[in-house]
Order: structure tokens, then C-alpha cells, then sequence
């Protein structure tokens, strides 16, 4: 038995399925997860001794690899003065002013511990500025797991949600409707028919919970404007594009301009960081400035605002994204090859340095409903083939793939190489 496997027997007697978040389980792909020792750069270390170059990257945070040296630095001389005041700190005013100053529609900011945290109270302040109870919500997309969020579509998509989860009441449901992904006409349709109740709609606006799934042309302008002729908020969840697929995030490459964004990942650098933020007017209804309650012990902590400040002073070099943006189109152009060389029909696509691949031989995919139409014993078998060369992918269809300034051309190449040998065996 390998020190993973007993490890995971271990965890599994006292902790949930034996982790801490569901997908680290290896669910859907089966198999017992690698217990990670230590990260460095692009590099993964099991407790096995097994070395792994990693594209998972913490599910988006660790954007300048593992353990970079100034992010280490910076938590170090963080914690020698102390890890949490419950009191106001410089760090957090430079980090709002720091995130501030790259999304511009961001004019005030507040900083909380994850993105469930983020998006649970952009949804509260979006409904407490309408006076509407509903919000509505995207098939596939992913937003934390507040209980409001934890709701898929009922028999008619438009009509009452029903819970995706246990726990969550059938009155909570109800408020959230939920459509399909990259569908204008359906949430025209629904707008006008009740758009009354709506106080907001909240999109991801690169899908990375369902794979990676990209807005088909004009989808995301399309949503601003029937959010304008209808007066509800548009949400865009950032927390995974949000300084991933730009530094402004998907909202500077499609320049379309939310009225509130929620981030997280990146920004905490590896440590506990999210984030929502809007229009003045907006915010200051947020308490204290406003009744709207929202609040938390640990927001905005010494050690979290000081592995994000790191970061971003990092990703905000003048070539970091171009760099990551070439190497990110070699790895998926490499990668494709490699599938197509061994006749495997498959999709590759990729938005800055998030990416996704579907064994597939639709055109497109769009929505959920086509990802979930993919092979996906295919991937499981790719993911594992992966896995056992040293490359430690999502594991599951339904994540997106993560480079890091530490994936350099040789990584690239050798990530490639296993592609082509674990091809021939799908
Ligand atoms: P957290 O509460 O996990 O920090 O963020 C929730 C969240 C919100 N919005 C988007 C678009 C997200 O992708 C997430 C979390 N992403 C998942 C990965 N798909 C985190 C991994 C996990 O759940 O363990």
C-alpha cells in the first residue's frame, strides 16, 4: 500500500470522502488521489516521492507557480508581525487599491475568504438594491456553494429552480432560475416574461466548471444590454478568470462591463482571498457604509493579503501575460496534435492560460448539456494515462487546466510528449 492509500483510508474514517473539497477525491476518475508533500514551481511531490508537472495550480490560484520565492517571502515577514488582527490593515487597503486599479468597474471593493463567500454576497447586495428576490444562473456554471447557488433548473428551465444539493430548501430554490449557458434568446425570453422579479443574473463569463467553455460571439454585450432593458445587475463571477484570463479579467477582453464582479484564487496567491466589488453607489450599501450586513473574522488577514499583494505585483509585469498566453497555445496546439495524430476526435480550446480539452467529435461545444455528451471514460483513461507520466491534470471533464510563469517551453514539451505516448492508448 502506498503512503497515499493509507493516508486516504485514514482520512477517509474522519474527514468527508477523505478531503477537504469533493473534487480532490478523484470521483469521477476514479483511482486514490496523490497525497501532495510539497509544490515548487510547475512541480507537484506526492508522499510517495512521485514528481508531477501540475496544471491544476490549486484550481487557478498558484498562477506564478508554487512557492515562488517573493509570495514566500511576503508570508513569512507577514506572519513575524502577526497572522490576524480582526482589525484594519495598510495590506488590505493596497490590495483593493491594487485590484481596483486593474478592473476599472470595480470602484470600491470588499475583500472576504473565499469565492462562495464572494458571490453569496454579491447576490444579497444585487437583491437588497432591487427590492427583487430572484436571481438567475447558468446550467454548468459554478459559483461557490451557498445555498442559492446549489440550484439547477427545474422541468421548465424558466419556472422554479429545484435544489442540487440536499439541505437546500425548495423556498430558497425557487428564487433561482436557471438557463442554459451561451442561449441570448432564452434569457430574452425570460426577462421579459419576468424581469420584474429579477435582481440579478450571474455568469461565469469563460465557463471553467463545465470544462472550459468559451462565450459564443456577442453573448456576454448580449447579456449587458438585456440587463440594461430590464434593470437587473449582470454578476460576472471572475473568481477563476479574474487575473487568468487578463489582468483586467474576461471582462477587459470582451470589454463588457459588469455592475458587480466576484473574484477569489489569484488574488489570495494560495492563500484564503475573495472578493466582490461595483459601482460606488452600489457598495456603500454594503455595511458599515450600509444595511446591506456582510462580514467575516478573517477577511482581508496580514498572510492573505500579503500573498496576494505578491502575486499580483508579479502578474502585473509587462510580458507576463503574452508569455503565458504563447506557452498556453503551445501546450493545447501540441496537445491537439498529438490526438489528432492517433486519430482520437477531440476539443481543445483555451482563454489566456485556463484551457480544456472534450473527447468529442461535436463542431462545438456550447453549453453543458453538449459537454456532458462527451466520452468521458476517454477522459478518465487520458487523465490517468496523464497521470502516470508525471502530469497531473484536472480530475474530471467538468474542470478547466491551469499554466503558471513557472511552465517553461521544456515543461511544455515534455507535457506534449506524454500527450503523444498516452494518445496511442485511448
Ligand atoms: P471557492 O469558494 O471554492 O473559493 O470559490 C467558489 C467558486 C466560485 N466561482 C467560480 C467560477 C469557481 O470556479 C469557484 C470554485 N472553483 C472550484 C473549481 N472548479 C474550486 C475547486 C473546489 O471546489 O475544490
Amino acid at each position: 500500500m502506498t503512503r497515499s492509500e493509507s493516508l486516504f483510508q485514514r482520512a477517509k474514517e474522519i474527514i468527508p470522502g477523505g478531503v477537504n473539497s469533493p473534487v480532490r477525491a478523484f470521483k469521477s476518475v476514479g483511482g486514490t488521489p496523490p497525497f501532495i508533500a510539497s509544490g515548487k514551481g510547475a512541480w507537484l511531490t506526492d508522499v510517495d516521492g512521485g514528481h508531477y508537472i501540475d496544471y491544476v495550480g490549486s484550481w487557478g490560484p498558484m498562477i506564478v507557480g508554487h512557492a515562488h520565492p517573493a509570495v514566500v517571502a511576503a508570508i513569512q515577514e507577514a506572519a513575524g508581525k502577526g497572522s490576524s488582527f480582526g482589525a484594519p490593515t495598510e495590506a488590505e487597503v493596497q490590495l483593493a487599491e491594487a485590484i481596483i486599479a486593474c478592473l476599472p468597474s470595480m470602484e470600491m471593493v470588499r475583500l472576504v475568504n473565499s469565492g462562495t463567500e464572494a458571490t453569496m454576497s454579491a447576490l444579497r447586495l444585487a437583491r437588497a438594491a432591487s427590492g427583487r428576490p430572484c436571481i438567475v444562473k447558468f446550467s454548468g456554471c459554478y459559483h461557490g456553494h451557498s445555498d442559492s447557488l446549489l440550484v439547477e433548473a427545474g422541468s421548465g428551465a424558466a419556472t422554479f429552480g429545484v435544489p442540487s444539493s440536499p439541505g437546500v430548501s425548495q423556498a430558497t430554490a425557487q428564487d433561482t432560475l436557471t438557463l442554459p449557458y451561451n442561449d441570448l434568446p432564452a434569457v430574452e425570453a425570460l426577462l421579459a416574461a419576468r424581469g420584474a422579479e429579477i435582481a440579478a443574473l450571474i455568469v461565469e463569463p469563460v465557463a471553467g466548471n463545465m470544462g472550459c467553455v468559451l462565450p459564443v460571439p456577442g453573448y456576454l454585450s448580449g447579456l449587458r444590454r438585456l440587463c440594461d432593458q430590464y434593470g437587473v445587475l449582470l454578476i460576472f463571477d471572475e473568481v477563476m478568470t479574474g487575473f487568468r484570463v487578463a489582468l483586467g479579467g474576461a471582462q477587459a477582453l470582451y470589454e463588457v462591463r459588469p455592475d458587480l464582479t466576484t473574484l477569489g484564487k489569484v488574488i489570495g496567491g494560495g492563500l484564503p482571498v475573495g472578493a466582490y466589488g461595483g459601482s460606488k453607489a452600489l457598495m456603500q450599501q454594503i455595511s458599515p457604509a450600509g444595511p446591506v450586513y456582510q462580514a467575516g473574522t478573517l477577511s482581508g488577514n496580514p498572510l492573505a493579503t500579503a500573498a496576494g499583494l505578491a502575486t499580483l505585483a508579479i502578474i502585473r509585469q509587462p510580458d507576463f501575460y503574452p508569455t503565458l498566453e504563447r506557452r498556453t497555445q503551445r501546450l493545447t496546439q501540441g496537445i491537439s496534435r498529438a490526438l489528432s495524430q492517433a486519430g482520437i476526435p477531440h476539443l481543445g480550446n483555451h482563454v489566456g492560460s485556463m484551457f480544456g480539452l472534450f473527447f468529442s467529435d461535436q463542431a462545438q461545444i456550447v453549453n453543458f448539456a453538449e459537454a456532458a455528451q462527451s466520452d468521458l471514460q476517454r477522459f478518465n483513461r487520458w487523465f490517468h494515462g496523464m497521470l502516470q507520466e508525471g502530469i497531473y491534470l484536472a480530475p474530471s471533464q467538468f474542470e478547466a487546466g491551469f499554466l503558471s510563469l513557472a511552465h517553461d517551453d521544456t515543461l511544455i514539451d515534455r507535457t506534449i510528449e506524454a500527450a503523444q505516448t498516452v494518445a496511442k492508448q485511448l
